[in-house]
This record gives C-alpha cells, sequence and structure tokens, in this order.
C-alpha cells in the first residue's frame, strides 16, 4: 500500500484533475494573488516576466505553496504567444480564462 501515494501524486499531476472544490479555489486565490504582484516581478523593468523573474518573484512574495510545476504551468499558461516572457497584456488577459488542467 505504500506504493499508492507516490503512483497517487502522479497521477494527480498529469492525469485527470481531481481536486476538491476548495483546494481548487485556495489554489485559484494563490493565483490571483500571484498576478497582483505580476508588476513587482518584472525585475529587470523592461514590460515583460521571464520564468526567471516568475520564480524569484514567488519566492521573495508571501504566496506560499505553490510548487515549482505549478510555476512552469502557469507560466505556458500566461506566455499567449509563447515568445518566453509574460507580457502586461498577457498577465491580464489570460486571467479572465480559467487555467487549464492538465491538457494533453
Ligand atoms: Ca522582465
Ligand atoms: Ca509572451
Amino acid at each position: 500500500m505504500k506504493h499508492l501515494l507516490p503512483l497517487t501524486l502522479i497521477l494527480a499531476s498529469c492525469g485527470p484533475a481531481k481536486l476538491d472544490p476548495e483546494s481548487e479555489i485556495a489554489r485559484n486565490r494563490k493565483i490571483m494573488a500571484l498576478q497582483e504582484k505580476f508588476d513587482r516581478f518584472d525585475y529587470n523593468a523592461d514590460g515583460g516576466l521571464t520564468l526567471a523573474e516568475v520564480k524569484q518573484g514567488v519566492k521573495e512574495s508571501d504566496v506560499g505553496g505553490i510548487t515549482n510545476e505549478e510555476i512552469v504551468s502557469l507560466f505556458k499558461h500566461y506566455d499567449v504567444n509563447k515568445d518566453g516572457s509574460i507580457s502586461r497584456w498577457e498577465s491580464q488577459h489570460a486571467i479572465d480564462s480559467p487555467l487549464p488542467e492538465n491538457q494533453p
């Protein structure tokens, strides 16, 4: 039975989402809180957020409980045009649509 736990974690991260609504809401709150801080994450003030800046920002912000994987999937979600940085427009545009869960 001990082997089931890691397997469950793997399934939870790449299989169909089985999150209960409360953790879903908590997650959305974290993401909303992050988005409010996006401006501050732009450390070199070039108007875009790179993955490194987002990671740095998450580390320095008081938004806790976000894993590296979540940051990466969040980043990909926000980087609509896939140019490797999140512009302000992208950060505002992407929040209007729900985060895709476990896209193939
Ligand atoms: Ca930047
Ligand atoms: Ca972009």
